[in-house]
C-alpha cells in the first residue's frame, strides 16, 4: 500500500467580494489567470497537494467563499471545520483592509472553543499605482492577530504558492507539536488516505486473475 497523502487539512478564504479569492484558488489550483470572474455563489471547492517536508505530502481541500453578505448565513457554516483560513483583502481597497478585522473576529467566535490557524493575505500586489494600503500596516495588524502577512498577485502569479505553503507549514508544525490533531466529529485534519500501486508486472498478474476465460 503506497500512501498518497499523509494528511488532509481543510483550509477557507475569507474577505470582502472582489478581493481575489477566486482567482488566488484558481492560479494555486489551475495555475490560470482571468481579469473578468464571477462573484462566488455560496460556496466552491478545489483541492490540492503539495509536500510540507521531503516525502510528507499534504492535501489541501479549499473552500473558497462568497465575500457578498447576502451569501454569510452559507458560508458560516464551513468555518467549524476548517483547520486554516486565508485571510484575504485588496491591497488598493482600503475598506477591504479594515474589514480584516471583522472577518478574523466572526470566524474567531464561531468556531470557539476551537481555534483556526490564519495567514493575511495582502492581495493585487501588481497594481503597485493604485496601492492604498502601506506593507508596514498590514505587517501590524498581522502581529497584532499573531498571524502571518503575504503579499500575492494571482494575475503575475507572485507568492500564490508561497501563501499556501506557508500556511501548511504552520498547520503541520503545530500538529507535529501535538497543538492540532485529528478529532472525531471535526474535518479540519484527516489522516492518511492509502491506495493500493500496482506496478506493471502485478498488474498483468491482476489482469490475468480477473480474467474468466
Ligand atoms: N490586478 C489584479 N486583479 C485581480 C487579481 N486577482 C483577482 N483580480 C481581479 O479582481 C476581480 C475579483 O476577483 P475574484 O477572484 O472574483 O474575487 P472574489 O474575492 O472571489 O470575490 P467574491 O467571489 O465576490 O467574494 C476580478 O476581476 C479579478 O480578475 C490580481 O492578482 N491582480
Ligand atoms: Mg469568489
Amino acid at each position: 500500500m503506497d500512501i498518497l497523502w499523509q494528511y488532509q487539512f481543510r483550509i477557507i478564504l475569507l474577505g470582502d467580494s472582489t478581493v481575489g479569492k477566486s482567482s488566488l484558488l484558481k492560479r494555486f489550483t489551475d495555475g490560470v489567470y482571468s481579469d473578468v470572474a464571477d462573484p462566488t455563489v455560496g460556496v466552491d471547492f478545489y483541492a490540492r497537494a503539495l509536500d510540507v517536508e521531503p516525502g510528507v505530502k499534504i492535501k489541501l481541500q479549499l473552500w473558497d467563499t462568497a465575500g457578498q453578505e447576502r451569501f454569510r448565513s452559507i458560508t458560516t457554516s464551513y468555518y467549524r471545520n476548517s483547520v486554516g483560513g486565508l485571510l484575504v483583502f485588496d491591497l488598493t481597497n482600503r475598506k477591504s483592509f479594515e474589514h480584516v478585522r471583522d472577518w478574523h473576529r466572526e470566524v474567531t467566535e464561531h468556531i470557539l472553543p476551537h481555534h483556526m490557524v490564519y495567514i493575511l493575505v495582502g492581495h493585487k500586489s501588481d497594481l503597485t499605482r493604485e496601492r492604498r494600503v502601506h506593507r508596514g500596516e498590514a505587517e501590524h495588524l498581522a502581529a497584532e492577530l499573531g498571524v502571518r502577512y503575504v503579499e500575492t498577485s494571482a494575475k503575475c502569479n507572485s507568492n500564490v504558492e508561497h501563501a499556501f505553503e506557508l500556511l501548511a507549514r504552520d498547520i503541520y508544525e503545530l500538529m507535529k507539536m501535538g497543538e492540532i490533531s485529528a478529532r472525531d466529529g471535526w474535518d479540519g485534519v484527516k489522516s492518511g488516505l492509502t491506495a493500493k500501486v500496482l506496478y506493471p508486472a502485478e498488474e498483468e498478474e491482476e489482469r490475468e486473475k480477473s480474467c474468466n476465460c
